[in-house]
């Protein structure tokens, strides 16, 4: 039986697949909540490339928040796993070496309390996804449910992000451990706001007194982007032919990243300026850039492209019409809807993002991204919507992809075949469109109704629904692949 990685196997890996930096060496600094493929993938690979270029004690303790399969892995490989660079006929695969340690908050909750209140850790990032945040995805208000109020009452082990958040900052200010810096790296709309004030909300509810915190948290706001899809065993087959050793929580990815930060960091950072970072003080329009252009094609190749029997976004790019759509969607509704960062172009920046969905060495599952949804589509399409609707526009793309969000939450494909809903709301949008009738009329007025996704304004806007209303009937008449045909 081939070996596993660790530290014994370094020296026998090829030279280019080697750590950046000397696994285990570098003290912790900071800690990241969400050990999953994205942050394996990105921030730690950039921390790691940071740590190598301008050193520093920035090595990373990674926290999961329920899931014990991954801390295992890493445990037995010594912290290091690799990650393999796809593109159409390259593939580069290299250790990263950023781990410090990993552990499972549910297995022990106060050790992340105790971490976060450890005056050597200075910097918190967060990939928990959206829902992990527990705010209401139209208003960004912290929501109420029985586990967050248990957290927050603290007469337990957190379970909850905003829970072990509110309780390591209320032992780090007991502890009088320094300021630090709370980092959300998740898709949300001004995320460091969001974050911000999730937690002013949080310490409200819970009665606890916000004056430590005021003074030294800060929460810088990130665009972060890299295509990651989950690993299957394909993936673990690559990195193990590349390493000549195992490495069971192998992964793939994109070549590209991109990483903008907000630089507000009270104690300190990683130069992750020297590991190609952007740092700047306000990364408000890479955000909307990228969750308007990328992530909004994203979802909406997602739902189209799994209605039509198409399992990868690379299958569902080929679709006749659906690239077209998508610049048009781009063109039309997302560049007038907002002003870019200085120098770029939204057109071209979306023709790229296009060009990377086709890079038929990413086997990213359309079902994947179409996960959560209700979380997701605020930002990534109604605000566009809104905010052309405030221009006097008719956002007939944008239309589209809240029309193909429609027809999948009813759960059957085109061909008949079902469709799982995997999101937080399911069982209220299941409910929803059963109550409705099953026309594109009563889908509609079903899924406006949600008021946790859809704001008063454009749930009431007639023009929205009877573009919405005419996709799906075009829908449920040809079919999707049919009437993307039809695009010009
Ligand atoms: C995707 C993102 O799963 C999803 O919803 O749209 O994970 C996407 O791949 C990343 O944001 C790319 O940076």
């Amino acid at each position: 039986m081939t070996s596993l990685l660790g530290l014994g196997a370094l020296r026998r890996l090829p030279v280019e697949s080697r750590p950046l930096i000397r696994p285990g060496t570098v003290p912790a600094g900071i800690v990241h909540i969400g050990l999953g493929a994205f942050f394996r993938a990105h921030q730690a690979v950039y921390t790691e490339a940071a740590l190598a270029a301008a050193g520093g004690d920035w090595g990373i303790v990674g926290v999961a928040p329920r899931s014990t399969s991954v801390v295992e892995a890493l445990a037995s490989q010594d912290q290091l796993y690799s990650v393999t660079s796809l593109s159409a006929n390259d593939a580069q695969t290299r250790v990263v070496g950023a781990l410090a340690a990993s552990h499972v908050a549910a297995l022990d909750p106060a050790r992340v309390v105790a971490l976060l209140a450890d005056p050597a850790i200075r910097v918190v990032t967060l990939t928990v996804t959206e829902k992990g945040y527990r705010l209401d995805p139209a208003t960004g208000r912290l929501l109420s449910d029985q586990a967050l109020d248990a957290d927050l009452a603290g007469d337990r082990p957190p379970t909850t992000v905003p829970g072990m958040l509110v309780q390591g900052l209320l032992a780090r200010a007991r502890a009088d451990a320094g300021p630090i810096a709370i980092v959300s790296c998740d898709n949300l709309p001004a995320n460091g706001r969001r974050v911000q004030g999730m937690l002013d909300a949080a310490f409200a509810r819970a009665g606890h007194d916000d004056t430590w915190v005021r003074a030294n948290v800060r929460c810088p706001g990130t665009m972060v982007d890299r295509i990651v899809p989950a690993s299957t065993s394909a993936t673990l087959s690559l990195a193990a032919a590349a390493l000549g050793v195992v490495d069971q929580v192998a992964l793939s990815g994109e070549p590209y990243m991109q990483w903008v930060i907000e630089d507000d960091f009270p104690g300190g950072r990683p130069a992750w300026e020297a590991a190609g970072a952007v740092l700047t003080s306000d990364a408000g329009p890479w955000e909307r850039l990228k969750l308007r252009s990328l992530n909004g094609v994203h979802s909406a190749m997602a739902y189209l492209g799994a209605l039509a029997g198409r399992s990868t976004i690379a299958e569902a790019f080929e679709m006749p019409g659906l690239a077209e759509a998508m610049r048009l969607f781009v063109a039309e509704d997302v560049a007038p809807s907002f002003t870019p960062p200085a120098g770029v172009s939204v057109v071209s920046y979306g023709a790229s993002v296009l060009s990377r969905f086709a890079n038929p060495a990413i086997l990213h599952r359309t079902t994947q991204i179409a996960m959560d949804g209700s979380q997701k589509l605020p930002q990534r399409v109604l605000e566009t919507i809104s905010d052309r609707r405030s221009a006097g526009a008719v956002p007939r793309w944008g239309a589209l992809v809240v029309a193909a969000w429609m027809r999948y939450c009813r759960g059957v494909a085109d061909d008949g075949s079902t469709l799982g809903l995997d999101d937080p709301l399911a069982d209220t949008i299941r409910a929803a469109i059963k109550a409705a009738p099953a026309t594109p009329e009563g889908l509609a007025g079903a899924l406006f109704g949600l008021t946790a996704v859809f704001p008063p304004s454009l749930a009431q806007d007639e023009v929205v629904r009877s573009l919405v209303v005419e996709w799906l009937t075009e829908f449920e008449k040809h079919g999707v692949e049919s009437t993307l045909a039809g695009v010009s």
